[in-house]
């Protein structure tokens, strides 16, 4: 495999940005690699700066549902870049994705649009406190939700990678403001919520949590996490970054049955572009500037590229009955890696749901933080560089999830199992 110009281009970025990346996981470190620069992705498949063309499960870390340069989409962003990249005023795209998101969510009246994820979170919560006079927020271990101070402490994504699950830098008072409960044991929320429960604004919790590999949520987890905080006039907010559009058209919520009082969204609704929103219950939603005090702006909120590219890619989730086929390419696949598990007597935990899926190099069930960090970490970068070569591109860690989109075929999902059968013959 060649690599030449990836290596040339990260000594050129290391010179210029802290660890050459703008976002840690991309560093490639936890699996003792260098970063492969890409230079373009169509459909299923990226290729990088050497012309090493790989099968992609990363697909942005989620937003690609449709596939790389999906026609539409990129049609829908050229037409609306020749009229104007950004007008820092009202647009109508803007009310038309605000629309698509209230329709598809009912536990959204009122949506505010933003730029990330990680200002849809903070956001959020800066909202929940005010809705309820309370301070401190309650958070899940080994759950991320984005960079804001409140949220780097035990979290999942790129610190659990490092090793480092809380950021330094972050204030002593966020520390004591944000409690962290076990994610799938109601116990140890009902624990936080005997000592603060009148202190409590708000329970954030991703209801698929995406950030520490793939971890379902056990029956009756959510619903105590509604009982829970209904009982304590505290806001549940479902962090939906990740399964919003993804699990079904609309939000994880929508299968769950779950009414959360906020949710947060980002990835798929911007369609590839930089989009985050959160949304709820009107009463909540009016205390948001201008209608009310909880202050909250952004220039390029609502830009008529990231509109276009959000509402395109949703028209088509809408329209196209596209997540039974989805759900079936996952499924074949995670079903043909048991196979090759099998073949070698290995068990280990494959997550999925839907078009998410993760590996986690463990035996036995993967169902809580603990069962996560057991995984053998070095296996799975052994593996990942092995896959590479293969032209399979995974996640750079074990901690993130796979991504099947529209665009990967059924000779796609082949060559990845006999990619991932060659691998584990290297390796075991
Ligand atoms: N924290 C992101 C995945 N959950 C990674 C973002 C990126 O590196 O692009």
């Amino acid at each position: 495999m060649k690599q030449e110009r990836s290596k040339e281009l990260f000594i050129a970025a290391k010179k210029y940005m802290p660890g050459g990346v703008n976002s840690p996981v991309r560093a490639f470190r936890s699996v003792g690699l260098e970063p492969v620069f890409i230079k373009q992705g169509i459909g299923s498949k990226l290729y990088d700066v050497d012309d090493n063309e790989y099968i992609d499960y990363v697909c942005s870390w989620g937003p690609l549902i449709l596939g790389h340069s999906y026609p539409q989409v990129v049609q829908a962003i050229s037409e609306a870049a020749a009229k104007g990249t950004s007008f820092g005023a009202c647009c109508e795209r803007e009310v038309e994705l605000a629309q698509l998101i209230c329709e598809a969510i009912p536990s959204i009246d009122k949506v505010r649009l933003v730029n990330s994820g990680t200002e849809a979170t903070m956001s959020a919560v800066r909202l929940a406190r005010a809705y309820t006079g309370r301070e401190k927020i309650v958070k899940f271990e080994g759950c991320y939700h984005g960079h804001a101070d409140s949220f780097l402490i035990k979290a999942g994504s790129g610190l659990l990678t490092s090793g480092v699950p809380t950021s330094s830098g972050v204030p002593g008072s966020f520390v004591w403001s944000t409690l962290v409960a076990r994610y799938n044991d109601t116990e140890s929320v009902e624990k936080i919520f005997a000592e603060y429960g009148q202190e409590i604004a708000a329970v954030i919790v991703e209801p698929v949590a995406g950030n520490m590999g793939l971890v379902l949520p056990q029956p009756g987890f959510l619903e105590n996490l509604r009982r829970i905080t209904e009982r304590s006039g505290a806001l549940l907010i479902f962090d939906e970054v990740i399964s919003g559009f993804r699990t079904c058209y609309g939000g994880f919520q929508n299968l769950a049955g779950i009414v959360p009082d906020l949710t947060t969204l980002g990835k798929i609704i911007g369609g590839g572009l930089p989009v985050g929103a959160y949304g709820g219950r009107e009463d909540i939603m009016n205390l948001v500037a201008p209608e009310g005090d909880v202050y909250q702006a952004g220039t390029l909120s609502g830009n008529p590229l990231a509109m276009a590219a959000g509402t395109a890619t949703l028209k088509i989730l809408k329209e196209g009955n596209c997540y039974d086929e989805l759900e079936k390419a996952a499924s074949l696949l995670t079903g043909k890696i048991k196979d090759v598990f099998a073949k070698y007597g290995i068990c280990w935990a494959l997550n999925q749901i839907g078009s998410m899926f993760s590996i986690f190099f463990n035996e036995g069930e993967v169902c809580t933080y603990e069962e996560v960090i057991k995984s053998d970490t070095d296996k799975y970068a052994r593996f990942y560089r092995e896959l590479l070569k293969e032209g399979i591109y995974f996640p750079p860690s074990q901690y993130e999830v796979c991504f099947v989109s529209c665009a990967h075929s059924q000779d796609d999902i082949e060559k990845t199992v006999e990619a991932i059968d060659k691998a584990l013959s290297r390796i075991l």
